[in-house]
């Protein structure tokens, strides 16, 4: 076989990349916006080699995908072929940055063949997957169609043709791991945003980092029941050619509960789109605030005993893992420092929003109540002052000032008495914004209840728990999610279990300053490469070396130190912040996923890479790859 090398043109080396996932085109966590944001750098170096494969999802086929035919021959022959023999393809363009083409196959229409590949993959490595578990099926069922693709694909594409194929998290690996049963000649790797049993243990509240190197990992995922997905884990992490993780800290789990040290590491970055005036940005904070002052009105009509322009907005959002994400952390942090504040006398209130969903029978009656008596005062306002306007300028007409007292007549008095007798209500504003279903056992709520943080008149801070991600649609609180985190002050992301954790990632390019933890993948990554990152509206709580207790003080002292600054400086850090950019944009991190995808290739083709030393990186691979083309146009391995 020969690796044609021509002409000193890279695209010669370009290798078909097949880059697989179950968030393709499919919304569940943080994956998503790896391969949504991270599509754009991966097209520009790629181009039509590139593809990204997962399952088949009606809705977000509908509203994300415009649908093709195959442009490419092989791909086209491929598709068509497994059409015939029954498989539900859809090949589309993803409607997102990059316009990346996609391969999206339905595992129903094959779910017939469950028992059957079942059966092979116990034949061929031992792993039991017979257990009631909907999503190791499907996880079993979209492995095994994409195992059956890449092999049609491989036989067809030119013999020389070098294909990779990249899979994520433990429910991809099952391609990965036939890709290998099968003997493919495609380069395989493999990246974990998190391991299975490093996020159960961690939920059940255990000493995690502590006890790292001694957990017993086979007893410890059959007591969970998830043997049988962390073997699936296990065996796609050591099958792969390449094996790669979002974080140094991940790496370390990976290394004991995986067993294997990860090759690379692939930190998460973002599209970041940066405004070319920076103002630009603060305008949007001015602006986006606004909404939420909004909101603010309506929620605490009747009670309304602060002033919003000493009203700073904190908020945590994601997942409901509320150990994980140190939601416990925050609403602890949140009482004392609302005690810091009250015996401070400070004329500052904070409201902390907690965006967490979970099971909700809708909004809650009195949120409703609130926001619609606030509109309808709203509204009466407006009225009434276009009236006052019209007779201002009547009599100015006439070369006359009207006499205040004129201004309000007797029905719009009458009016606007009745509003605000109708927004008097006995009882304080709600700490929850919907019927939490199971209202009683909810962690958040409890806690909540625990530390008293009921939204008194005497609270400088006041507590909103928003159970349902954010959208415009939302009747209640119309706000876009990254509307919401312009318009906040700070974002707080105290996790104990985080291997990147996008969201302080996210505040960070908008030049919001956030809160994270040294567990965190992306507070090591900041601490790791800035001098002073607090400096830069970048607060790093230790949560490894401290005990709880002081975790929580250091929280509290950092929300307390965050209200102490003026506005002017808090400006300035916003400022800061926001120049932090060019270190998350996946042009600069995109970087890593080219270097473990070279190495890859190398792992797969040692022969073709003879000439370069094992030092070399991926990227260095890449370039001299290049060099090496223009002096010697082809060479055989
Ligand atoms: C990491 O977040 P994830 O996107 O992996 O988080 P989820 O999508 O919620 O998935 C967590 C795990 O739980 C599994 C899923 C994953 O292994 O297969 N799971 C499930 O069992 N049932 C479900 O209904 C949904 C998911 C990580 F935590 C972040 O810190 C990173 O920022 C992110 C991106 O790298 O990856
Ligand atoms: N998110 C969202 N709407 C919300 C709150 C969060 O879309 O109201 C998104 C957020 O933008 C981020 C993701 O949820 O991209 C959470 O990712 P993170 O890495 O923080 O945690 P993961 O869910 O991956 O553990
Ligand atoms: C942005 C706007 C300013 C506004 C400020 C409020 O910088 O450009 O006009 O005064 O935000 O900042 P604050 O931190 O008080 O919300």
């Amino acid at each position: 076989m020969k690796l044609q090398l021509t002409g000193g043109d890279v695209s010669g080396l370009r290798p078909y990349v097949f880059e697989t996932a179950w968030e393709v085109v499919n919304k569940v966590g943080g994956i998503y916006t790896v391969i949504k944001t991270k599509a754009g750098v991966t097209v520009e170096e790629l181009g039509d080699h590139y593809y990204l494969l997962g399952p088949y999802n009606e809705q977000s086929v509908r509203t994300e995908v415009e649908v093709i035919q195959p442009e490419n021959k092989v791909i086209a022959d491929v598709v068509a072929s497994m059409r015939e023999k029954g498989v539900k393809v859809i090949v589309g363009r993803w409607l997102i940055d990059g316009y990346p083409q996609v391969i999206l196959f339905d595992i129903n229409s094959h779910r017939h063949a469950l028992e059957a590949w079942k059966k092979e993959l116990w034949d061929k490595t031992h792993i039991s997957t017979n257990v009631v578990d909907s999503e190791t099926d499907n996880a079993i069922l979209f492995g095994f169609i994409v195992t059956w693709f890449l092999s049609e694909f491989r036989q067809r594409v030119a013999e020389d043709a070098l294909v990779i194929a990249h899979f994520h998290e433990w429910l991809s690996a099952v391609g990965l791991i036939m890709t290998k049963m099968k003997s493919l000649d495609v380069a395989t790797l493999f990246t974990t945003h998190a391991t299975l049993l490093g996020r159960y243990l961690c939920a059940g509240q255990v000493d995690f980092y502590n006890n790292l190197p001694h957990f017993d990992v086979d007893k410890e995922a059959g007591d969970r029941g998830i043997y049988h997905r962390y073997c699936l884990e296990r065996a796609g992490v050591s099958l792969a050619d390449i094996f790669t993780t979002v974080s140094q800290i991940t790496a370390v789990e990976a290394e004991h509960l995986l067993k294997k040290k990860p090759d690379v590491v692939t930190p998460n970055g973002l599209n970041v789109v940066q405004f070319s005036a920076l103002h630009e940005f603060q305008n949007l904070h001015a602006k986006s605030k606004d909404k939420i002052h909004e909101f603010i009105r309506g929620h605490f009509h009747g009670h309304f005993n602060f002033k919003l322009d000493k009203t700073l907005y904190f908020f945590i959002a994601g997942r409901y893992e509320y150990f994980n994400k140190g939601a416990d952390m925050f609403i602890e942090s949140l009482a004392r420092l609302n005690y810091m504040l009250q015996s401070s006398g400070s004329d500052y209130t904070v409201v902390a929003f907690i965006i967490m969903p979970t099971k909700t029978n809708n909004f809650n009656v009195d949120s409703l109540k609130s926001q619609a008596s606030t509109k309808q005062l709203r509204e009466i306002v407006n009225h009434i002052q276009g009236k006052m306007g019209a007779k201002l300028f009547e009599k100015a007409l006439m070369g006359e000032i009207i006499d205040g007292k004129d201004l309000l007549d007797k029905d719009d008095f009458l009016q606007l008495k009745r509003c605000i007798y109708a927004a008097q209500r006995p009882q304080l504003p709600p700490v929850v914004t919907h019927n939490v279903v199971d209202s009683d056992g909810d962690l958040v709520l409890n806690h909540i209840r625990r530390v008293r943080l009921f939204n008194d008149h005497n609270d400088r801070v006041k507590v909103i728990f928003h159970p349902e991600f954010l959208s415009p649609t939302n009747a209640l609180f119309s706000i876009d999610y990254e509307e919401f985190i312009r318009g906040c002050h700070l974002g707080v992301f105290p996790s104990y279990y985080e291997p990147w954790g996008y969201t302080p990632a996210e505040c960070t390019v908008m030049g919001i300053p956030s809160v994270t933890t040294n567990l965190s993948g992306f507070g090591s990554f900041m601490g790791e490469h800035l001098r002073d990152p607090s400096s830069y509206g970048i607060y790093i709580v230790d949560r490894r070396y401290k005990g709880v207790d002081e975790s929580i003080q250091e929280l509290a002292d950092i929300l307390f130190d965050f209200c102490k600054m003026s506005r002017r400086q808090r400006i300035i850090q916003r400022n800061r912040t926001e120049r932090l950019s060019d270190m998350l944009d996946w042009k600069s991190l995109g970087i890593y996923y080219k270097k473990a995808r070279y190495q890859a290739l190398r792992k797969k083709h040692p022969e073709a890479f003879l000439l370069l030393s094992d030092e070399d990186t991926g990227v260095s691979i890449f370039f001299r790859m290049v060099s090496a083309v223009v002096f010697a146009s082809t060479y055989s391995y």
